[in-house]
């Protein structure tokens, strides 16, 4: 190798030695559509087969040593053994999902929702989300809502946003002391006229109202067509308020598709944004900020086998960030400062279109990985061993 490419191989080397990606125990169970889930073999039952999944792609890949929870989907007897159970397989259990979207009671909202009654179980739903967090071990109690109205008329939006921020003080005085809440926002759907969380202005605005710990998640997928993604991430990050990601890609809506699979460009251009906090000499607010961001995949595997498909989003992640990791950032600042328009944009483009795949395998060898983490898992025998062994039972589904 030249002198170069040895060069190159230690800076993408953070791709394999210090980013944590969290992958989600739901991209691991059945999923579908509205129209149809196509049931796969060797799917989890339990949420331990989830995390035995989890941890398994943890070993192929080396990374993503963190699997995200769903309540109540993933809800066990006893969350410190299945927490216990994860620590044994080199895992851990990352952030806790509320889900106050799929009980009747949540028709006209949760938090948002016009009756005490209502908001108070939702409130009560995640301050167990908490409880469970403390639990765990888990530093992140997470707040996505199905809450919105569909037609024009139907609620007050600024009586359901003071309900919001009510209710989400409550919860976050039950979050345990190192914890933080994630508030999701998603642009419509379920709801299609308004959805109370529908931006990361109202995100952010809604966690400035409710405390330091309270900080916005980014689901790459829940944005208007054509929204600007990397500069949310660069302004979320300057105020110290980017909590994580739910990573994916999409086409149209909402899709869950692998993150990376549709436009690996954008996802490019995020990992830039947070590869430049992350080179900030001083402790700025947005280094700090973008050290403790969690990457996790929020995906759902409808038709592709699950765990490849796992296993390959984390690769995709792993080169948009090594790419991310090989711009150079003098060049790029210089060209900059003399408002060298082709030259800065020349910069990031020589680093995005660089093969880094051969520089991954390389870094991964030295760390004493597959090469190739996607095909050493087909060659391994575990999707077989999975599909023989996990029958009977029911496989876990959205429930
Ligand atoms: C929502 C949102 C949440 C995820 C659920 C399953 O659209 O993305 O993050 O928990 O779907
Ligand atoms: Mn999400």
């Amino acid at each position: 190798m030249t002198a170069t490419a040895v060069d190159s191989v230690a800076r993408i080397a953070p791709a394999i030695s210090q980013l944590e990606i969290e992958t989600p125990s739901w991209g691991y169970g059945n999923s579908g559509t509205r129209f149809k889930v196509f049931p796969q073999p060797g799917v989890p039952r339990t949420p331990f087969e989830k995390v035995e999944d989890a941890a398994t792609v943890a070993r192929f890949t080396g990374v993503a040593k963190s699997i995200a929870l769903h309540i109540p989907w993933d809800r066990v007897e006893d969350f410190s053994a299945l927490a216990a159970f994860a620590r044994e397989r080199g895992v851990r259990i990352g952030g806790i999902n509320s889900n106050t979207f799929q009980d009747e009671d949540y028709k006209l909202g949760s938090l948002c929702h016009p009756s005490l009654a209502v908001r108070r179980k939702a409130i009560e739903h995640i301050v167990d989300c908490c409880e469970i967090a403390r639990q765990t071990g888990s530093t992140v109690v997470k707040v996505w809502l199905g809450d919105g109205t569909n037609y024009p008329g139907q609620d007050d939006f600024r009586s359901r946003r003071q309900r919001l921020i009510a209710s989400l003080q409550e919860i976050y005085a039950a979050l345990p002391a190192n914890a933080r809440m994630f508030l999701e926002y998603k642009v419509y759907e379920p709801a299609f006229y308004h959805t109370d969380v529908q931006d990361w202005g109202q995100a952010l605005t809604v966690c400035q109202h409710v405390g330091e710990r309270a900080q916005v998640c980014v689901d790459t997928g829940h944005h208007a067509m054509g929204v600007n993604i990397e500069q949310i991430v660069a302004y979320l990050l300057q105020e110290g308020r980017l909590g994580g990601f739910d990573l994916n890609d999409k086409k149209y809506g909402d899709d869950d598709l692998m993150v990376g699979s549709i436009d690996p460009y954008q996802l490019f251009r995020i990992c830039h944004e947070l590869v430049k906090a992350l080179a900030d000499r001083d402790a700025s607010v947005a280094r700090t900020n973008a050290e403790q961001t969690v990457y996790m995949l929020d995906q759902c595997h409808n038709i592709e086998p699950k765990m490849p498909a796992v296993i390959r989003s984390v690769m995709n992640l792993q080169e948009a960030f090594s790419k991310a990791l090989l711009v150079d950032l003098p060049a790029l600042y210089a060209a900059q400062e003399q408002g060298d328009v082709l030259e800065a944009n020349g910069v990031l483009k020589d680093a995005y279109d660089t093969d880094v795949r051969p520089l991954l395998a390389q870094a991964r060898a030295r760390a004493g990985l597959a090469e190739d983490p996607y095909r050493a898992y087909l060659q391994s025998g575990e999707q077989e061993r999975r599909m023989e062994e996990r029958v009977g039972g029911v496989a876990m589904g959205w429930q």
